[in-house]
């Protein structure tokens, strides 16, 4: 493990970890090959022999290196880590040995992801994010499949595929990747209302996350929690980052994913290298039984959250994250997630999309992995002991030694056995009705959530949506597609429709609907914001004349704090500091953009504020991270750069200051530590 200590997860991958440095290249069988580089030929010129197994073998494993990739959440990143509980408050309500005792460290993987997009999609797209945990604990592995947004699209699964595809680019011309501005997806929201609360979080700032480490994560469903005397309490899982929960802004994640498609893979993966972990509470809404029917919605709708405020998240864990894959493939393209994966103590509740999924998880890995083997990659792999009567199929590892494969058998001694008390059970639930084809009308309120969701925002972030509604309706050609869910809207809030309305060029609602008023804090992301020094990258612009002091201030204050200072100069190399000494540029400023950029510092020294001042270059850095609600600090001349690049002194987040003291360094971490400066009048700089 990075922290030195290996677990049982990474022990059993260590056996699985080939590194042949020091001996020689082999084929496949085992044969030592001295030429790599050159076919078997006949003469110099002449034609190559089919019996050239090197070159055989070399072109065939190539030619079948790709599989199928996800047919949703194809674009992903993963991470080890582990997790551990707290104390034992949940042993009275389940039987999981990993949620009831606090000794326990349960290995994990995570692998994020993006939904829309393919697999080689850019990062910062607006979407929702998946965030899938595998616990490898020892009673067996717990896959807890959730989304950085607590409600889905739908709710029932038989809708996943025409969700699916009206969402994916279209059919005739595969355009447009990894975006969900198109006429297809908005013709099924305007259809399907039961997507309006999603798309009201899809279209906030939750769908552009600034970092993995930086959002949120939630089962979704209402599971059940099972205790020894087989009673069950509903919960819903949650995950809460450490760093709180910050968003980039729409034209900053525009402009990413061309500079740097990469953008929130590469964070993860820097985090883990430079010990930044990322760190999640788990937390849990308990909900009794008995009270099963005490909500204004049907606690098995997933279009609906429970309300913090109503039910208090209890934070039961922790998550870290904290050792990265050895092989992409391997590891984060092989990893299965499965929903049917729940261990003695978490079961399902009726919830009709679950009970989607649980077939539908099992059926993609079948062919995506290539058959039934699967759990049999290293990554799947419980770390609790398998052994059952199932036999062969493609790629079998296990070589079963046992004369019999059936049960019950007499020559194996009966083996394995059946187990006792410690078997899954399912809760043992009452159910009785008739066969039917009908949703329940407590899954019929489709507005009052959005509506909650939309009165709990800040007024920045509600600004944010509107747009982003303007945005993607903007795209959308079919003008009665557009009025169409303008008409949504307008259940969800009159204000939301009319402003959207007036931004995509369709006639505002008549009907002013009452909006209920309801708040829930607990939604904004104002009231999320954690603590996201650490990983936050700060770009120092430099040039020969720069004064060391200043630079080393506040460079060493940030490293404390666990952010990343980077010297940002026209060239790579080094610059000649004010005092004559050298500074060491980390990267040459063409090669970056300030939107990879979290707050930008311009240090003191006449001649290179001299120097930026007239670099377009440099200048546009400081407009564009203003217009972005970035931190910016200047320090004596360096102030000259801000001045030329439009941006002005009094503006919220701007801190100007003679010398790089002490409080000039705090004020520069306090203003990097919030939310974005959204606040700022933007409106005159160009995109
Ligand atoms: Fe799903 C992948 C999350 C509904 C069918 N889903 C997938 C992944 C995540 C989610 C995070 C990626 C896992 C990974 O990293 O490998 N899905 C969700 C959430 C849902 C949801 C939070 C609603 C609460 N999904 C859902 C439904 C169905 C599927 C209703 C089908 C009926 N999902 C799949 C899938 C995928 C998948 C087709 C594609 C690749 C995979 O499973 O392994 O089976």
């Amino acid at each position: 493990m990075a922290n030195g200590r290996r677990d049982a997860k990474d022990e059993q991958l260590e056996n699985y970890r080939v590194s042949p440095q020091d001996a020689p290249l082999t084929t496949d069988q085992g044969i030592q090959v001295d030429d790599t580089d050159n076919s078997l030929t006949v003469g110099q010129r002449g034609p190559t022999l089919l019996q050239d197994f090197i070159l055989r073998e070399k072109i065939t494993h190539f030619d079948h290196e790709r599989i199928p990739e996800r047919v949703v959440h194809a674009r992903g990143a993963g991470a080890y880590g582990v997790f551990q509980v707290y104390g034992d408050s949940l042993a009275e309500y389940t039987r999981a040995e990993f949620l009831r005792d606090p000794s326990i460290e349960t290995p994990v993987f995570v692998r994020f992801s993006t939904v829309a997009g393919s697999r080689g999609s850019a990062d910062t797209v607006r979407d929702v994010r998946g965030f899938a945990t595998k616990f490898y604990t020892n009673q067996g592995n717990f896959d807890l499949v959730g989304n950085n947004m607590p409600v889905f699209f739908i709710q029932d699964g038989i809708k996943f595929p025409d969700f699916v595809h009206a969402v994916k680019p279209e059919p005739h011309n595969e355009i447009p990747q990894a975006q969900s501005a198109h006429d297809t997806l908005w013709d099924f929201v305007q259809l399907q209302p039961e997507t309006i609360h999603m798309m009201m979080w899809a279209m906030s700032d939750r769908a552009l996350p600034r970092s993995y480490a930086q959002m949120q994560g939630f089962g979704v469903h209402t599971f059940r929690l099972v205790n020894d005397r087989d009673e069950a309490t509903f919960v819903k899982f949650h995950w809460k980052p450490k760093a709180g929960v910050h968003s980039m802004d729409w034209d900053e994640t525009q402009k990413v994913a061309g500079k740097d498609p990469d953008f929130n893979r590469r964070d993860l993966w820097d985090r883990i290298e430079k010990g930044n972990y990322p760190e999640y509470e788990l937390g849990v809404q308990l909900v009794p039984a008995a009270d099963e029917h005490k909500f204004d919605f049907d606690l098995l709708d997933p279009t609906k959250i429970i309300p913090e405020e109503e039910v208090p998240v209890r934070p039961v864990g922790k998550l870290v994250l904290n050792r990265n894959p050895n092989n992409f493939f391997a590891e984060t393209e092989q990893v299965a997630f499965c929903i049917a994966n729940v261990v003695p103590g978490i079961d399902f509740t009726d919830d009709p999309l679950l009970q989607a999924r649980i077939f539908s998880y099992l059926d993609t890995q079948l062919i995506r992995l290539g058959g039934p083997n699967f759990p049999q990659i290293p990554v799947n792999q419980p770390v609790a002991p398998v052994r059952n009567h199932h036999r062969d199929g493609y790629h079998q590892m296990r070589i079963d030694t046992p004369h019999t494969s059936y049960h019950k058998n007499s020559i194996s001694g009966g083996c394995p056995a059946l187990a006792g008390d410690t078997a899954f059970r399912h809760y043992p639930e009452q159910v009785d009705g008739k066969l039917i084809r009908k949703r329940a009308e407590s899954f019929e309120d489709h507005y009052s959530q959005a509506t909650l969701f939309w009165n709990s925002m800040a007024d920045f972030e509600k600004e944010h949506i509107v747009s982003a509604f303007r945005f993607e309706l903007g795209k959308v050609d079919d003008a009665s597609i557009r009025e169409g869910v303008v008409k949504h809207l307008n259940h969800v809030d009159h204000g939301l429709a009319t402003q959207v309305a007036e931004g995509v060029g369709v006639p505002v609602p008549d009907e002013v609907l009452p909006n209920h008023g309801r708040t829930s804090p607990a939604l904004s992301q104002l009231n999320l914001v954690g603590e996201p020094l650490p990983g936050r990258k700060v770009a120092v612009l430099v040039a020969d004349g720069s004064d060391s002091s200043s630079i080393v201030a506040a460079g060493e204050a940030l490293a404390t704090k666990g952010a990343v200072p980077e010297l940002l100069a026209r060239t790579d190399g080094v610059v000649q500091a004010a005092d004559g000494g050298r500074v060491e540029v980390t990267r040459a400023l063409p090669t970056m953009a300030s939107v990879l950029y979290d707050a930008i510092l311009v240090p003191d020294g006449e001649r290179a504020a001299d120097t930026l001042s007239g670099d377009g270059l440099a200048v546009f850095f400081v407009t564009e991270a203003y217009k972005h609600g970035k931190p910016i600090a200047a320090v004596g001349a360096g102030a000259k750069v801000l001045e030329r690049a439009g941006v002005p002194q009094d503006a919220p987040g701007v801190l100007v200051a003679a010398t790089a003291d002490e409080s000039f360094v705090r004020a520069f971490l306090d203003a990097a530590s919030g939310q974005r400066f959204w606040s700022r009048d933007v409106a005159h700089i160009p995109a």
